[in-house]
């Protein structure tokens, strides 16, 4: 499916829904996470819908792959080398909006593992 008319995501995607859009490609959109976690806090999705990465990466491997060069760029531009990037994949561990999204976080120490 390329975009679902009930998805946040795809909505923001086609410029229905406005959002913060810091970088854009071919195959993706990043644009700052609402309720950021760090000082930069990005979320690149892939244009194309899918409801987690899994899906995305078999549904279009090429945009998915595109999705983490997509976010390096989106840190360089922010004048970060060291980012984190998380998929939450499922609600059991916090995944709310079902459009594959890559959290892009940096500019403050982040431990690990995760909380
Ligand atoms: P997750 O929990 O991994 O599904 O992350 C979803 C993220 O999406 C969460 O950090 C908040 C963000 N978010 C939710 N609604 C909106 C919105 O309308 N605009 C923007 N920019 N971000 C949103």
């Amino acid at each position: 499916m390329s975009a679902d008319p009930d998805c946040l995501f795809c909505k923001i995607v086609a410029g229905e829904v406005p959002a913060e859009v810091v970088h854009a490609t071919e195959g993706t959109v990043a644009f700052r996470d609402i309720n950021p976690q760090a000082p930069l806090h990005v979320l690149v999705v892939p244009r194309t819908h899918a409801p987690n990465a899994a899906a995305s990466a078999e549904v279009d491997p090429a945009q998915f792959a595109e999705i983490a060069t997509a976010a390096r760029a989106v840190a360089t531009a922010e004048g970060y080398d060291d980012y984190r990037l998380v998929f939450n994949t499922g609600a059991g561990v916090g995944q709310t909006v079902f459009h594959t999204h890559c959290h892009v976080l940096a500019g403050r120490p982040l431990t690990w593992p995760p909380g």
